[in-house]
């Protein structure tokens, strides 16, 4: 599949050696895209039209909820012989650099270390970089290039922790939000609005004390009117298709108890979406947010370089002293309103 033959990219170029299937071509572009070089762009340019087939999947939750274990054990599972399809599986791991659990990146390496060897799976662990919209846009190009090389179903595990992960989440068909028991995990879910984007529901370390009152609380708050993503759509599709009410399973990814019903829960979700219309709304939700994310970054980008040097230090020093207002900073920064 693809497109024309006419528009395929250049032999010998890195795009061309990902759709072949070379692992280190692959490694090599996702390092570019993560740089945000040229050739990454150029890459990411032409391999765009071999990309959307893929089942995109994002893991989030808080800082050692076990994401990165159930993210390991989903892979495991799609890839078992004696599941009736095999799926082949990209795992995007971005690693917060959290001042919680650092080394972060050696551990996943450790925890996915089951999946080495199999052709049929990549990993590729990204640190998170400041810069606004930074983030999001790096894991669109790596999820696209991954997408385009033929992976089935991909993984994206971030820290659900505030508004660059929720932009995250929206690259996905399906969000699976991880809580664990204690630690106040369902109040900082709430408040970080990670409820509202989950298609399913995991409480992990279910070997953990308190499993029950994650339960309820998560129940509870599902049942007092958990927000559907689309609510239009789901007036429009009423009487056709039951709304998709997300559940919520328990697991323990140390001893890969209760995993596969996750897995069935993911596949589930995308005949869901297929047969009710939502994956192509979610496709096109998932392209606006990307083009938007480029749209502000490379306009803010093209605006701090043509911006005099000094001016903003001084502007924001004038700001301070209250001898100019927001909107008259507004005014001197862009020169225009
Ligand atoms: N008891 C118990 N421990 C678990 C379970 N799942 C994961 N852990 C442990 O919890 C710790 C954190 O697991 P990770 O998988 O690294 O969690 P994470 O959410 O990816 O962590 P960050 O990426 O650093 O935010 C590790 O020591 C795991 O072995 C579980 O079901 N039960
Ligand atoms: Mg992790």
């Amino acid at each position: 599949m693809g497109p024309a033959d006419g528009l395929a990219p250049p032999a010998n170029s890195l795009a061309a050696a990902v759709l072949a299937g070379d692992r280190l071509s692959l490694a090599r572009l996702l390092t570019q895209v993560e740089n945000d070089t040229s050739l990454g762009r150029i890459a990411l340019d032409q391999l765009f039209p071999y990309a959307g087939r893929a089942h995109l999947v994002g893991v989030t939750g808080s800082p050692g909820v076990g994401k990165s274990s159930l993210v390991n054990r989903i892979a495991q599972a799609l890839r078992r012989p004696e599941r009736g399809q095999l799926r082949t599986v990209g795992i995007v791991a971005i690693d917060p650099t959290s001042p919680f659990t650092g080394g972060a990146l050696l551990g996943d390496r450790v925890r996915m270390r089951d999946l080495a060897g199999d052709p049929g799976v990549f990993i590729r662990s990204m640190a998170s970089r400041g810069a606004l919209g930074g983030l999001a846009r790096q894991t669109f190009g790596m999820v696209q290039v991954l997408d385009a090389a033929g992976f089935e179903v991909i993984l994206v595990e971030t820290v659900g922790a505030g508004q660059a992960e929720v932009d995250i989440a929206r690259l996905a068909h399906t969000t699976v939000v991880i809580e664990a028991p204690g630690m106040g995990d369902e109040i900082q879910a709430i408040k970080a609005g990670i409820l509202e984007i989950a298609d399913i529901l995991v409480i992990n370390k279910a070997d953990r004390p308190g499993v029950e009152s994650t339960e309820r609380s998560l129940r509870e708050m599902l049942e007092m009117g958990y927000p559907p993503r689309h609510p239009k759509k789901q007036f429009a599709l009423e009487g056709q298709a039951a709304a998709w009410l997300p559940p919520v399973l328990k697991t323990i990814a140390t001893a890969k108890t209760g995993v596969e019903d996750v897995v069935q829960a993911i596949l589930a979700h995308r005949i869901y979406l297929e047969q009710t219309g939502e994956w192509q709304q979610r496709q096109l939700e998932r392209l606006e947010s990307e083009m938007e994310i480029l749209v502000q970054v490379t306009l803010r980008e093209r605006w701090r370089a043509a911006l005099p040097d000094g001016v903003y230090d001084e502007t924001l020093a004038r700001l301070c002293e209250r001898k100019i207002s927001p909107y008259g900073a507004l005014e001197r920064l862009l020169g225009d309103r």
